[in-house]
């Protein structure tokens, strides 16, 4: 450290604010300069878009820095977020909006001969997640950043976030990798200092410590270096300022010239190879278990150098262990991160030299677990033989957790062998396997589900032996949240606008039960007509979108109808493309007085499968096929229209989501954990269309029913339909089988393809309802219909959707975590 006079010295040198866009332009102009090293005649968008960004960066940086120095000042608790995703889309509108200098920098843009919207449109999106579970993290960092509490996300700097889709010309998913890095990243930071070892494979030997006591340790194998890369997470109206810290495997030994010299070139660079390969690239399944190894691996890599990180950063403080916990809270989201339970009690045990018990106390005092899903194929198990060839000391400590486990349960349930089989770690099957979610109840103090209902189903179907050992308190629920920055502030400019006007201020974006006074003008004739201009608005953006990038025209008279979400049997895309086939058959026999009196629409698909998801690809193949049947009819006209977006993303996420009439969400019931589109879209004054399912119930009980098309069988019937169904088989309903009558005579084209997804409803049982479901989901479809034509009751229905929505604020749900599981208080930044 610097001394006394030095500091001063320091500070007063310290960068000054960018005070007039005279400032800004020269910040511009020097990043161009320096940073890019461009000419002022060879400046093209991309390049001004990166000179900008390094610009703003700096802005941010600064608000980084003293971030930190107030945190190593002040040294409160700290909370880190540890999730395989991150689903951060665009760093620089949010950037702009945060640091409230949108006006200024598109001021400095224009004068320097660019468009501050066309710049916004050359950044890449970092896609560094799935779906809904990436999202949620990319939203509670920028509500922790925005409430100044002291979190930290962790995660990996994926080389290749979420594969780029390709609809090709015969309508199937393509998929092309995603080099979201090739233009380079202002908004990351490489540390090159904060650098750690992890260790693969090896054995595990007795050694005697510096107390002469033996101690196991784990050694030989192999090892990498995990290279830290941050990426500030600036919060909204404060100078706090977030902070995302991702690894890089790196290579241990650069190079081995011993092989090299042997003529081996192969081996020589092989170690670099496979340190290279590590964070390559994310795994592209959502609510799914790859169960590979090259997966575990990362899994392990990542929690092993962020919880070296988070010690290293604890031992500053020079505090005993055993206040560990009141430093240091880590929430795991979801069972990816899971390892860092085996492994903190590894360094606590092994390295630390900590007692086993003491050790465990502060391993449950620290972790906390999110589940985000009830589906069978997405618990991660791993295989004992795998986790014991690559990491052979936490396999041990897992059984060891396991036995003392056991062993409690054992004298509080004599003699129950059933109870000890149910809550067994390592499930006893060939070969054995780790049970991840149970090792995450068993080692964290909170365990919570993400909406109401699936915090029940969490109970009631995931754990509920584990309620008897640990009683029901362990087990909250934290409804998901949406950052209302991102999501209706910058996505939705016009209405933003006209909120903040009718508001009489713009103290909604972070206090956003104050929505909940739009309600007064919901039946207000010149505020519906204000709030639907807007929508009409954000529709021919879309509509104009559609038409530019995919030759498509869609009339924004229309009714839009969305569903954008990854493609996946549960959330049921396939019920939605045959209620279309279901429409188109009723035009095609309707005569043009019928057809007068129809609601033209336009219903939009957009998403991703997984790359090995057959069924769910065969899907986006038949909404490709009928859309190519239906568009082209000219008979039809306006009347319907199908449009599959290809590549969904964030960034498109910003414009589909406020052009919605109706959005669905329609999970067979008790599959889907929350979802928070659904939220987007009813913020952003979309009425949805839903099952009784996640967070969709939560919507309606806050909105009001009248507001909300719900249809469907409910959760707790799911069970008994499939059982009969299994047992007598399934009865088709008669629209629905009228529907796959349609598809069979090839009106679709070659009919045959789709016989594995018209199994799926017949031989394969209907495990996903859709025969079950078909008859409400067209019924509430005509009640969607009649009452759009009612603009004043739609437009008071779209106004009480936005007005009902402060509860499902990011800001209060991060809140709620503080409070409920982190014990955590926010560090003001003035
Ligand atoms: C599971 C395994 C791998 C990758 C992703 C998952 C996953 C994603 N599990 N649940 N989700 C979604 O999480 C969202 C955020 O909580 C929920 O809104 C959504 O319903 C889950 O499907």
């Amino acid at each position: 450290p610097l001394e006394e006079t030095l500091l001063e010295r320091w500070k007063s040198l310290a960068p000054h604010d960018l005070a007039s866009t005279t400032d800004i332009e020269k910040s511009i102009v020097y990043h161009t300069t320096y940073t890019l090293c461009r000419h002022r005649y060879n400046v093209d968008k991309t390049a001004m878009y990166s000179a900008t960004s390094h610009s703003v960066r700096d802005l941010l940086l600064k608000e980084w820095n003293t971030t930190q120095e107030r945190l190593h000042v002040t040294n409160p608790k700290r909370c880190y977020y540890l999730s395989m995703e991150f689903l951060l889309g665009r760093a620089l509108d949010n950037a702009l909006y945060c640091l409230s200098t949108k006006k200024e920098y598109a001021e400095s843009v224009k004068a320097l001969g660019f468009s501050m919207e066309d710049l916004l449109e050359e950044e890449r999106d970092a896609a560094l997640g799935n779906g809904g579970l990436g999202r949620l993290a990319a939203c509670y960092v920028d509500s922790s950043a925005t409430l100044e509490y002291p979190v930290w996300g962790y995660g990996l700097r994926f080389k290749y976030g979420i594969f780029k889709q390709i609809i090709n010309n015969e309508g199937y998913q393509d998929e092309t990798p995603d080099y979201w890095l090739s233009h380079g990243n202002p908004w990351e930071l490489r540390r090159d200092d904060i650098k750690y070892d992890v260790q693969f494979y090896g054995y595990v030997a007795t050694k005697m410590n510096d107390a002469g006591e033996s101690r196991l340790s784990w050694e030989g194998g192999e090892k990498m270096y995990a290279v830290a890369y941050d990426m500030p997470i600036p919060g909204y109206d404060t100078k706090n300022c977030g902070n995302i810290r991702l690894w890089e495997s790196q290579p241990h030994n650069l190079f081995d010239f011993g092989a090299f010299n042997n003529g081996d070139y192969d081996k020589a660079v092989n170690d670099q190879k496979r340190a290279n390969n590590l964070t390559a690239v994310l795994y592209p399944n959502d609510n799914h278990d790859s169960g590979k190894e090259l997966r575990l691996k990362q899994e392990y890599f990542w929690v092993s150098a962020s919880l070296q990180d988070i010690i290293r950063r604890f031992k500053r403080s020079k505090r005993p262990w055993k206040e560990f916990s009141d430093q240091v809270a880590l929430q795991l989201n979801d069972t990816h991160p899971i390892m860092a339970i085996a492994e903190l009690q590894r360094l606590l045990v092994d390295v630390e030299g900590l007692a086993w018990d003491s050790a465990w106390d502060i391993v449950t005092k620290t972790f906390a677990f999110t589940n985000h899903t009830v589906l069978p194929e997405a618990l991660e198990r791993w295989s004992v033989p795998l986790m014991e060839h690559l990491l052979p000391r936490h396999m041990q400590i897992i059984y060891d957790i396991n036995l003392f486990f056991l062993q409690k349960v054992e004298k509080q349930f004599p003699g129950d062998r059933d109870l000890l089989n149910q809550v067994s770690i390592i499930e006893e099957s060939q070969p054995q396997q780790v049970r991840m979610a149970y090792l995450a109840v068993v080692g964290s103090h909170k365990v919570n589900g993400v909406a109401a209902l699936h915090s029940e189903l969490v109970k009631k179907d995931l754990f509920p032996a584990f309620i008897k050992c640990f009683g029901p308190e362990k087990f909250i629920n934290i409804t998901n949240g949406i950052t209302p920055r991102r999501w209706l502030y910058q996505a939705n400019p016009a209405l933003r606008d006209i909120i903040t006007e009718t508001l009489g201020s713009e103290k909604w974006v972070t206090h956003l039960d104050e929505l909940a006074q739009l309600k007064k003008f919901a039946d207000d004739k010149a505020f519906q007509k204000k709030w639907m201009d807007v929508k009409y608005r954000n529709k021919q953006r879309l509509a104009k979108w559609i038409s530019t990038n995919m030759g498509i025209d869609v009339s924004p008279d229309s009714l839009f109808d969305i569903q954008v979400k990854r493609i996946h049997e549960y959330k049921r895309q396939f019920l939605n493309i045959l209620g279309v086939i279901h429409r188109y058959r009723e035009l095609c026999e309707m005569n043009d007085s019928e057809r007068s009196k129809v609601t033209p629409r336009v219903v939009i698909f957009g998403g991703k499968a997984a790359p090995g998801y057959f069924v769910a690809k065969l899907v986006i193949k038949l909404i490709n096929s009928v859309a190519k049947v239906v568009n082209n009819d000219e008979s039809i006209g306006d009347l319907l229209k199908v449009v599959f977006i290809p590549d969904y993303k964030v960034s498109l996420a910003e414009i589909i989501t406020p052009a919605s009439d109706i959005s669905q969400h329609i999970s067979t019931a008790g599959t889907e954990a929350s979802g928070t589109s659904n939220m987007k879209f009813v913020l952003n004054g979309g009425l949805i269309l839903g099952t009784v399912d996640g967070a969709n119930i939560e919507i309606r009980d806050e909105i009001g029913e009248e507001n909300i098309f719900m249809f469907g069988t409910l959760a707790d019937k799911v069970p008994d339909i499939r059982h009969n169904q299994k047992f007598y088989g399934v009865l088709l309903d008669a629209n629905l089988q009228a529907v796959i009558d349609l598809i069979e005579s090839g009106a679709f084209g070659d009919a045959s393809i789709f016989n594995p997804l018209i199994d799926t409803l017949t031989y394969g049982g209907d495990y996903y309802l859709i025969s079950e479901d078909f008859d409400g989901y067209l019924k509430k479809q005509t009640e969607v219909d009649d009452t759009f034509r009612d603009k004043t009751l739609w437009a008071k229905k779209s106004i009480m959707c936005t007005a009902g929505m402060g509860f499902f604020s990011s800001d209060r749900a991060v809140r709620e975590y503080a409070d409920k599981i982190w014990n955590l208080k926010p560090i003001p930044s003035e």
